[in-house]
């Protein structure tokens, strides 16, 4: 299969491939609020809900049938370290909201994960071809600690925006915070202009 190099998106926002105040790491750590989930994959449902013209109800089976791609990607966690070309393999979620009809009220986005998180950005931040909802890292399955059997990546913002275990997206007509942007965290997260904080 051959990869996508989209690691030179960083141009659209900096000069700098590594954001400012980011540190590059060798190792891709793992930060989760409360642990890594049970998953069984035989009764695993991914939902696409809310402001959309057909909702959809996908097993493993038929989610693993969408096409995909692999990605090489960075990754910045807004604690500080920067994991760079990542490679994932996935859906983008283009081809997800193509397949739901998006109403034209959508205006944002929420994930949700099967440990509870949750997290929020506009839609059209999420209308990109490097937001992938990742089943494959590195040749082999997304390990479950970084968010297998499915998780969201989003090279252009923190990566709190990214759902590991993810199983829903729901579009909304109206902005709605999920759980870090609850406790203070950006909605928008853009990386190269340091948008931790709310
Ligand atoms: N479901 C879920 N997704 C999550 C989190 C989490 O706790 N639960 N943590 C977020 C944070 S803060 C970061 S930095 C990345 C970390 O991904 P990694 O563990 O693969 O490095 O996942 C994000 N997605
Ligand atoms: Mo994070």
């Amino acid at each position: 299969m051959t990869t996508n190099d989209v690691t030179d998106l960083y141009r659209e926002f900096g000069d700098e491939r590594v954001p400012p105040g980011q540190r590059e790491t060798t190792a891709f750590p793992v930060l989760s609020k409360s642990g890594t989930p049970d998953v069984d994959l035989e009764s695993w449902t991914f939902t696409v809900t809310g402001a959309v013209e057909e909702e959809l109800a996908l097993s493993w089976e038929e989610f693993r049938d969408l096409p995909s791609e692999t990605q090489r990607q960075d990754f910045h966690c807004v604690t500080g370290w920067s994991a760079l070309d990542c490679e994932f393999t996935g859906v983008p979620f283009p081809e997800i909201a193509a397949r739901a009809g998006v109403s034209d009220e959508a205006v944002h986005v929420m994930f949700s994960a099967l440990d509870g998180y949750t997290t929020d950005l506009p839609l059209e931040d999420c209308m990109r071809e490097e937001v992938l909802f990742a089943w494959g890292y590195d040749d082999a399955d997304l390990p479950t600690d970084h968010g297998g059997p499915l998780r969201v990546v989003t090279p252009h913002k923190y990566a709190y925006k990214g759902a590991k275990w993810v199983d829903g997206v729901e579009f909304l007509t109206e902005s709605r915070p999920g759980y870090w942007e609850r406790r203070g965290y950006s909605q928008t997260a853009n990386p190269w202009r340091e948008e931790r904080y709310s």
